[in-house]
């Protein structure tokens, strides 16, 4: 079975934990977008939910499809937020923003009851860290806060490799915040909360793509089937 095979049973998985009225969360990326995919097609058969989207590329794809959407403004409480994950590390710890969408994803599951990770088994790591960790910055004084924050990675003892995500055409990728995204190569995290602690200190530091404590359940497909895993 193929990757994107995987990921749509993750998210056909997931879409059992909802249930009719719910208030959902859509994230983001590709394992997401299989779950929006599955969530039109009983959307479309009168199944009655309200969403609210972490990105524009989900709400484009969500409008299309039919599904009532909602904003945090008017819907600030949601029942469960179903997401994907670059790593599903020990404790459910997460890394997410490969797709630049970190800072509405994490808004939108802390806004929610519970969180739902869905994954095809390659996400699931021992230590997080092998993915780049993004870290979304506010334009004004990238080279201070670069500076800044690959001195708190050496202060950790973690590698100092950050790069500016690149975007198309030579500019640096732009969030729909607005903000830029550094891409730290840590290799490792042995402490996920340390380091998130000391970026969120940062102030140019909008927010950084380590999710703690914020998923409930990993739905994980594998190639024998599907795995669940909870954060207690
Ligand atoms: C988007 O910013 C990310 O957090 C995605 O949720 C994450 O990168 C998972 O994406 P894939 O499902 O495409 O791997």
């Amino acid at each position: 079975m193929d990757l994107e095979a995987l990921k749509r049973e993750a998210a056909a998985r997931a879409l059992a934990e909802v249930t009719p009225g719910m208030k959902l969360g859509l994230g983001t990326g590709s394992t997401a977008r299989h779950f929006v995919d599955l969530l039109g097609a009983k959307v479309a058969a009168g199944f009655p939910v309200l969403c609210v989207s972490t990105s524009e590329v989900t709400q484009a794809q969500a409008s299309g499809l039919g599904i009532p959407m909602s904003t945090l403004e008017e819907t600030p409480a949601l029942d469960l937020t179903v997401d994907g994950a670059d790593e599903i590390g020990p404790g459910l710890a997460l890394v997410k923003g490969g797709g630049g969408a970190l800072l509405r994803e994490k808004i939108v599951a802390s806004a929610s009851k519970r969180m739902i990770v869905i994954a095809d088994e390659t996400k699931v790591v021992d230590t997080l860290g092998r993915f780049p960790l993004p870290v979304e910055v506010v334009p004004f004084g990238l080279a201070a806060t670069t500076a800044m924050v690959r001195d708190v990675c050496r202060s950790l003892g973690l590698s100092d490799a950050a790069r500016l995500r690149p975007g198309k055409d030579g500019h640096p990728f732009v969030t729909d915040g607005g903000h830029l995204i550094l891409d730290l190569d840590l290799k490792a995290i042995p402490d996920p909360a340390a380091l998130a602690g000391r970026l969120t200190a940062i102030p140019g530091v909008v927010e950084h793509g380590l999710f703690i404590g914020l998923a409930d359940l990993a739905v994980v497909a594998t190639r024998t089937g599907i795995t669940t895993l909870t954060r207690r």
